[in-house]
C-alpha cells in the first residue's frame, strides 16, 4: 500500500514537471499583468511553439537526470553530463548558461568543470534547480545526500554557490514534499519546510535564507485564496507576489517562487501550477518546480486528466516519462526502501 503511494509520488514530479513546464511555456517572458489582461488565469494547455502540451528543456533535463540515475544505479557525475550532451534538443529552448556549458563538454572538458567559467564565475540560472526531481526522489530518505548530489549535479552546467544552493533547495524541498505526503494528517506545513530547508543551507547560500524568510512573509501576506475567488483577486494576488520574490530565471528568485505557489496551494496540484504560471516572467521553469513539488506531494492522481492526456506522446514522451519514474521506483525499492 504504501510502496504503491511512493511509486505514485515519483510519477507525480516527473510528470508534475512536464505538466508545469507545458501549461507555462506559451507565457514565458509575460508579465503577471499581461497574463492577466490576456489571459485572466490560465487553467488549460495552450497552443504552443512546438505543439500544446510540448516540454522545453526544463523537462528534458529532469528526463536526462532521471535516464543517468537508473543507468549508473546512482549519481554519476561524467555519465549525466554526457546525457546532457547527447539528449539536448536547441528547439526545446536552453538558457544561455546550459548552452556554453554543453559546448564545452562537447570539447571535451570535464563534467565537473565545464560550467565552471560561464558568466565569470558560473550560472546561477535555474537550470540547475529546475531538473533536480529525479535525485531528490531516489535520496528522499537522506536529505544531506539528496542536498550534496543536487550539488553535484548543478555543478556540470551550473557551478556558481547560488547555482548549486538552488538546487539543494528544490531537491530538499521536492524530498520533504514527498515524506509530508505520505503522512497526511501532518501535511505541507511551511514552517517545517523552511526550517528543514534552512538546516541544509551552506554559508555560500545565504542568500535563499532571505529567499526563505520572504517565502513566509508572503504566506502571511498573500495566504492562499478560496477556491470561489475571482480570476481578477488571483491575478492580482499573483503580481504582488511576484514583485516580492521575483518570477526571473536566476534560481535564487525563482525557487522561492515555486515553493510559495506550492506551499500556498499545497491542497491542489492545479492550484498550485497554475498560481505558479500567473506569477509571469521564466513561467514554464517556475511551474516546472511547483509541479515536481506538488507531484511528489499528492501523487500523480492529482495531476489534472485535461492536462495529463494532453502532454507530449512519442517516443520520449508522457509514457516514457510515467516508465522512467517507475524504473526510478525499482531503483529506490531495491536500494533504499528499507531505510525509511
Ligand atoms: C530559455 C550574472 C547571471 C549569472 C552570473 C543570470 C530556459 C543571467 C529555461 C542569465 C529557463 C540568467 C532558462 C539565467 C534558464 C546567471 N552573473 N548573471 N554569474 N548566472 N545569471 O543563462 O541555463 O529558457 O541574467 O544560466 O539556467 O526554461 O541570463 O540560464 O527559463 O541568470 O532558460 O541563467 O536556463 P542561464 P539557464
Ligand atoms: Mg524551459
Ligand atoms: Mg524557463
Amino acid at each position: 500500500m504504501r510502496q504503491e503511494a511512493v511509486r505514485s509520488r515519483f510519477q507525480g514530479a516527473l510528470l508534475g514537471t512536464f505538466a508545469g513546464d507545458a501549461l507555462g511555456m506559451p507565457l514565458e517572458g509575460m508579465t503577471p499583468q499581461a497574463i492577466a489582461h490576456r489571459y485572466g488565469v490560465v487553467r488549460d494547455l495552450l497552443p504552443a511553439r512546438l505543439g500544446r502540451g510540448t516540454y522545453t528543456d526544463d523537462t528534458e533535463m529532469t528526463i536526462a537526470v532521471a535516464e543517468s540515475l537508473v543507468a549508473c544505479r546512482g549519481f554519476d557525475g561524467p555519465h549525466m553530463a554526457g546525457r546532457f550532451l547527447h539528449t539536448a534538443e536547441r528547439r526545446r529552448g536552453y538558457g544561455r548558461g546550459t548552452l556554453e556549458a554543453l559546448q564545452r563538454l562537447a570539447a571535451g572538458v570535464p563534467w565537473d568543470q565545464a560550467g565552471a567559467g560561464t558568466f565569470g564565475s558560473g550560472s546561477f540560472g535555474n537550470a540547475g534547480a529546475t531538473r533536480v526531481a529525479p535525485i531528490a526522489l531516489l535520496y528522499h530518505s537522506n536529505l544531506a545526500a539528496v542536498a550534496d548530489l543536487a550539488r553535484a549535479s548543478s555543478e556540470i552546467t551550473h557551478a556558481h554557490p547560488l547555482g548549486r544552493g538552488g538546487a539543494a533547495v528544490q531537491a530538499v524541498a521536492i524530498a520533504l514534499a514527498l515524506c509530508a505526503g505520505l503522512e497526511p494528517p501532518a501535511g505541507a506545513r511551511p514552517e517545517l519546510f523552511i526550517e528543514t530547508i534552512e538546516h541544509r543551507l551552506l554559508p555560500q547560500e545565504a542568500l535563499y535564507r532571505e529567499g526563505l524568510e520572504k517565502v513566509v512573509m508572503m504566506l502571511e501576506r498573500c495566504p492562499p485564496l478560496p477556491l470561489e475567488a475571482s480570476d481578477h483577486d488571483r491575478a492580482g494576488q499573483a503580481a504582488r507576489v511576484a514583485a516580492v520574490l521575483g518570477n526571473d530565471s536566476r534560481a535564487f528568485t525563482s525557487v522561492p517562487a515555486a515553493l510559495y505557489s506550492f506551499l500556498a496551494y499545497a491542497h491542489s496540484f492545479e492550484l498550485a501550477v497554475t498560481t505558479a504560471v500567473a506569477l509571469g516572467g521564466d513561467t514554464d521553469t517556475i511551474a516546472a518546480m511547483t509541479g515536481a513539488l506538488a507531484g511528489a506531494y499528492h501523487g500523480v492522481g492529482a495531476i489534472p486528466e485535461r492536462w495529463r492526456r494532453s502532454l507530449e506522446s512519442g517516443p520520449r514522451g508522457r509514457d516514457y516519462v510515467a516508465g522512467l519514474a517507475d524504473d526510478l521506483f525499482l531503483l529506490w525499492l531495491e536500494r533504499y526502501a528499507d531505510v525509511c
